[in-house]
């Protein structure tokens, strides 16, 4: 397309302004991602979509003769509308019997827990408040040009049975869910919970593999230390995940570290164990895509898997204010999705996303954005064709049997 400059020897009248620069901004919109997702998304099968409607008549009953769109039942089922429904993670099926989970390529599990808590407590209500507000999410997005609905299934196999005031059963019980997740090939999904469900829930999988795993880690803190408050708590995961066997610590990279609240235990751990550090100032001068290259890089040498942990609180508190440990100067959303998005691209073993605490959150915003960052990645794993990569290095399954507790419920063995 030729371009004609603008015209200066005419009257500098607003409308000649504004056409003029129209002109000059837009001279090739085919270079335009906005204009090549619009045609794009016509080449997006609905068939999916359809099944779901006619599943919600079924299931929800026909509408009252005087409504006009006769897919709407008279009982909300599935996606619409979005303030309706008792419902699951981005109302995806709920796999109530948890073996099903076998059929879907992503299963999303709760955990409840904030027992490992050392400063603000509530984020046992984290998987409550991440799937109330995934309800306003539809599975397709524009930049993307994915539409999870139609280009993989995924379900909710709801919450592990936590028990509140024991760290060491709850971690026995988050393991042994992971691990069945895991086993069945679909790729586990954690919502937490506290950042001291990473360590059950790395050992879940490693367990079931005699592969390595490496991992992502995104927060402000470190995570890495030994015991806090005489316990294993939420600022110890990465220091026990290292000592499984298949978790080499060098394979460890934790971006967006900094600010006034890294305890020098970690960093002692950090530096004896040689793990990876990204601060959040070395984002900023190297930017998002080499970050990510970069982590990347450290986190896959040698290794067979990658596991993302997600830390809501290393995105700026000003986006995330109900988080247990709120820390300025972190991640700007765009930054944190772009990065998540990125490693993603790679392949997954399996994420966690922690430390929504709900009662400490405003108008639903970080649990909002704890829907977004596992949304995004779910969106980057089907574009990238890497959704089930994982599946090949699962040799070790583990099968956790059906119980019945016949007629006792506790044991007595004394
Ligand atoms: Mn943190």
């Amino acid at each position: 397309m030729l371009f004609t400059p603008p015209d200066r020897t005419r009257s500098h009248h607003p409308s000649d302004l504004r056409r003029d620069a129209r002109r000059f901004h837009h001279p090739d919109l085919t270079r335009l991602q906005g204009w090549k997702s619009m045609k794009a998304e016509a080449d997006i099968p609905e068939g999916s979509w359809d099944e779901e409607r006619r599943w919600a008549l079924r299931m929800g009953l026909t509408g009252a003769d005087s409504i006009e769109d006769k897919s709407i039942p008279t009982f909300a089922r599935g996606e619409l509308p979005h303030y309706a429904g008792i419902n699951t993670f981005l109302k995806a099926p709920y796999a109530e019997d948890v073996t099903e989970v076998k059929d879907y390529d992503a299963t999303v599990l709760g955990i409840p827990f904030d027992g490992g808590t050392t400063y603000r407590p509530g984020t046992r209500f984290g998987p409550q408040g991440v799937r109330k507000i995934s309800a306003l999410y539809t599975p397709y997005n524009y930049e993307m040009g994915i539409d999870l609905r139609e280009q993989m299934t995924l379900c909710d196999a709801g919450d592990v049975f936590t028990i509140p005031a024991n760290i060491e059963k709850s971690f026995d019980q988050i393991s042994r869910a992971v691990s069945h997740v895991f086993s069945s090939g679909s790729l586990p999904v954690m919502i937490g919970g506290d950042h001291s469900i990473g360590f059950p829930c790395v050992r879940g999988i490693a367990g079931c593999t005699s592969k390595k795993i490496g991992i992502v880690h995104f927060d402000r803190h470190a995570d890495i230390q030994e015991k806090d408050l005489d316990e294993r708590m939420h600022t110890t995961p990465w220091f026990h995940s290292t000592n499984l066997p298949n978790v080499p610590a060098r394979n460890l990279v934790q971006v967006g570290i900094g600010g006034w609240q890294v305890p020098r235990e970690a960093v002692k751990v950090a530096r004896e164990r040689e793990t990876n550090i990204i601060t959040m100032s070395d984002m900023e001068r190297m930017g998002v895509d080499r970050t990510a290259e970069m982590a990347l890089e450290m986190a896959w040498d040698g290794v067979d898997m990658v596991y993302m942990s997600f830390d809501i609180d290393s995105i700026d508190c000003g986006f995330v204010p109900g988080t247990g440990w709120p820390e300025p100067g972190g991640f700007l959303p765009r930054e944190a999705l772009s990065l998540a998005s990125k490693v993603a691209a790679e392949g997954i073993c399996g994420m966690e996303l922690v430390e929504v605490s709900p009662p400490y959150d405003t108008s639903d915003i970080t649990a909002l954005m704890g829907t977004r960052v596992i949304v995004d990645v779910l969106g980057s794993l089907v574009a990238s064709g890497r959704l089930g990569a994982h599946k090949a290095h699962i040799d070790k399954p583990v099968t956790i049997p059906h119980g019945d507790f016949e007629g006792k419920r506790w044991s007595n063995a004394t």
